[in-house]
């Protein structure tokens, strides 16, 4: 296995316009409205990340053991169908790289040429997954650190190869329904006309155990959301004082979704020197962190068909917690009625 990195990353032509200004400006929005909210994509710093990939070795957090017991199927069938043509694997927030790793060594195992492009927006998860590659024998490794559109881009200008482009892990469910709508017709844009895209959607089910997946007795998740607080603290200078906060995480029957929210449990004055300006908290005011939607099989169907790909198999464990969908590029996106 060899391995390259491309950092897109890089700095801003215009002063103003990085990611660093993205998150002070959201963290101003977010903590100026009501009620008081922060997106999820700033879970991931290097901790954050780090912390995720704890998460998702608990027992409680059914996920990624479902989906990686899914996988074995789906990449078996893939290797049986996979010609002599050489493959691309693009995948979007590739985690620890143990999903891909499947899919890669069974097409690897069938005698494909294949190379293999994690796009993620942190260095350190990059690095990570390179430790979980070792003894691909063959594998060609891209890694690409941008954004999943830039990312997407940049593989297709490196190669003209068949793309089997992953988004597993129920990332899907981090983004609300119109978000989630907008982000695959961006993804339906650049593929080609041979290429795949393989979801992974985390299924309705049992609440409990949703809400047990979410409020780990390891306290992972707790310190997981938290971090967005010390996130704030260290990159803008704020000053939350984090004991104070409880971790909330519940499931909105008519959402459909697991909501995660911060709480303190004192009112509380937080300043953040790089905004010039201090929020109120009342006790017990929620901060929104997070949303992780959950579907049903036809809402799968419906979304790919919004956004113009056709399903073409659909994998599920015997307890149908998980489903992987594997989708081609159809005749382009529904328009909404
Ligand atoms: C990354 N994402 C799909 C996870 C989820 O289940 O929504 C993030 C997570 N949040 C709390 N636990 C895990």
């Amino acid at each position: 296995m060899k391995m390259d990195i491309t950092d897109l990353s890089r700095e801003p032509v215009l002063p103003g316009s990085g990611s660093a200004e993205q998150f002070s400006l959201d963290v101003l929005t977010g903590l100026s409205a009501r009620p008081k909210a922060i997106p999820a994509k700033y879970f991931y710093d290097d901790r954050g990340s780090s912390l995720f990939q704890q998460i998702s070795r608990l027992p409680e957090y059914y996920l990624t053991r479902t989906e990686l017991a899914i996988l074995g199927g789906l990449a078996a069938c893939l290797s049986r169908e996979a010609a002599d043509d050489p493959i691309d694997i693009v995948e979007l927030g590739p985690g620890d790289g143990s999903k891909s790793r499947v899919i890669i060594e069974a097409l690897l195992g069938s005698g494909c040429d294949v190379c293999f492009y994690p796009i993620d927006i942190s260095t350190k998860a990059l690095d990570l997954l390179a430790g979980n590659l070792v003894g691909c024998d063959g594998l060609a490794v891209h890694g690409v650190v941008a954004d999943f559109f830039d990312g997407l881009r940049y593989a297709r200008s490196r190669s003209s190869n068949r793309q089997i482009v992953l988004f597993l892990g129920s990332n899907i469910g981090n983004l609300d329904r119109r978000q989630s709508q907008s982000f695959l017709r961006r993804v339906w844009r650049i593929l080609g006309p041979e290429d795949r895209l393989i979801v992974g959607f985390d299924l309705k089910k049992d609440v409990d155990m949703l809400t047990r997946a979410y409020n780990d007795s390891a306290g992972l998740t707790r310190a997981f959301n938290l971090n967005l607080l010390r996130r704030i603290n260290r990159e803008l200078g704020g000053d939350f004082r984090i004991e104070e906060f409880e971790h909330v995480g519940v499931y909105n029957p008519l959402l459909g979704a697991m909501e995660s929210y911060l709480m303190p449990r004192r009112p509380q004055r937080v300043f953040v020197a790089e905004l010039g300006r201090g929020f109120e908290f009342d006790a017990y005011e929620p901060l929104h962190v997070e949303y992780s939607f959950k579907y049903l099989e036809p809402d799968v169907e419906q979304l790919a068909a919004g956004a113009g790909f056709e399903v073409e198999r659909n994998f599920l464990d015997d307890d149908r917690l998980f489903l992987d969908s594997i989708w081609t590029r159809g005749g382009g996106p529904h328009r909404p009625s």
